[in-house]
């Protein structure tokens, strides 16, 4: 069996977006409409430019899926552009002034030439459609076993969301997130997210901001100590900061866990028998300081992630820069662009961090089949329960 992995292809006005999704067992039950609503969200939030108002996002399976069912082989997933004009020189000019903080400098010289086109074509944000196709998919999984995730928007600009997330209140939460417009869980910041988001395009100028996402149901021991890149924590790092103008990722209490004495970091550990049945095996935490992962590993506690957003690079009053063909000074370029995106960041980080989840579990519980990976995960779970041996 392969391991869960993904690849995507696609440029941003090319002809479609694509994911190609490979080691999903066979039998796990497809939520199109789940796949295609988180689409839906990415394209959201308050702040988004022109290019949402003329795409709408729908996943097509063109592989790897039988009457609503993964059959274990690759699974090809296609997000259309209604918007393709790749081949079009007029509708696609060269763009010869680099915009500071896009891959525009970096990535044309790099493949030696001076119009960025190419690179910021593939570049772009855009792509993200492509990978929360790969992780609604991966959510369809974890469901299975009760896993869920829940993804928002903590900070824009001055405003901070004050709550605080737990499994007990999540879902109240989660219809606060469906009412914003911002993909945030406390209607009391909304109204200064969005005006500071105003203020940035009065001014001309971008808004980033910082997501959270909080992941409920893993069992212990999800992850490994024994490699690097086998710790959950890493790989969720690589996923998070792999996100277009991500700059930033934390887990738990982050890097306040640097400031404090290690009697105020670590969480005590103990043991509630009434809850021995659930994935936590009975392990209580009075705090999760650590979000859920220590040496790499799940520990029973939600998996809390938070990742910083720069600002959108695009700005309607541009920064300086360099014509590449002239070397003089110049106005960075301007293309269509949001003000912020940083509801959409908040769906495709949920997405991306599902996917690492559901890729370690099957590592853990791995099998052909949904009915196999059942067995090894009750198995798991019964033999943990019954410890010592
Ligand atoms: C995006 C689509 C893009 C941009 C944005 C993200 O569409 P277009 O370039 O056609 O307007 O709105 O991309 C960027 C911010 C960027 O820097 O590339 C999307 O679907 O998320």
């Amino acid at each position: 069996m392969a391991t869960l992995s993904y690849r995507t292809a696609g440029e941003s006005h090319g002809r479609a977006m694509l994911a190609l999704v490979e080691g999903m067992p066979a039998g796990v039950p497809i939520d199109k409409d789940f796949i295609d609503h988180e689409l839906r969200r990415r394209q959201g939030g308050y702040g988004r430019g022109g290019r949402q108002k003329i795409e709408t996002d729908k996943v097509e399976f063109l592989s790897g899926v039988r009457m609503g069912k993964t059959i274990a082989s690759p699974i090809a997933m296609q997000i259309v552009n209604k918007d393709s004009r790749l081949d079009d020189p007029e509708a696609t000019p060269p763009l010869y002034r680099p915009r500071p903080g896009h891959a525009d400098l970096a990535g044309s010289i790099k493949w030696l030439t001076t119009d960025c086109r190419e690179t910021l074509e593939r570049a772009s944000a855009r792509e993200t459609t492509a990978r929360v196709a790969a992780g609604g998919l991966a959510r369809c999984l974890l469901k299975q076993f009760g896993i869920e995730v829940f993804g928002f928007v903590r900070t824009v600009g001055p405003a901070t969301a004050k709550v605080e997330v737990t499994p007990e209140n999540w879902r109240e939460l989660h219809k606060n997130r469906e009412a914003s417009d911002l993909y945030s869980p406390d209607p009391s910041t909304d109204d200064a997210m969005i005006a500071f988001i105003n203020d940035q395009k009065m001014a001309k100028d971008t808004a980033g901001g910082i997501v959270e996402t909080h992941v409920f149901g893993c069992p212990v021991g999800i992850g490994s100590c024994m490699t690097w890149d086998g710790r959950l924590d890493s790989r969720i790092a690589a996923a998070v900061v792999g996100i277009q103008a991500f700059k930033g990722v934390e887990f738990g209490l982050g890097f306040e866990v640097a400031r404090r004495p290690g009697s105020k970091v670590h969480d005590e550990i103990g043991f509630d028998a009434s809850q021995k049945d659930m994935p936590s095996l009975g392990f209580v935490r009075g705090t999760n300081n650590a979000g859920g992962l220590e040496g790499g590993m799940t520990n029973g506690k939600p998996v809390i992630v938070r990742g910083a957003m720069k600002p959108i690079s695009t700005l309607g009053k541009p920064l300086k820069s360099i014509d590449l063909n002239t070397k003089e000074t110049a106005e960075a370029g301007w293309e269509r662009s949001d003000i912020s995106a940083i509801s959409a960041a908040s769906v495709i980080m949920e997405n991306v961090i599902a996917f690492e989840i559901a890729r370690a579990f099957l590592e853990k519980f791995g099998g052909d089949s949904m009915t196999e990976i059942r067995a090894n995960y009750d198995n798991y779970l019964a033999t943990a329960r019954r410890l010592p041996l």
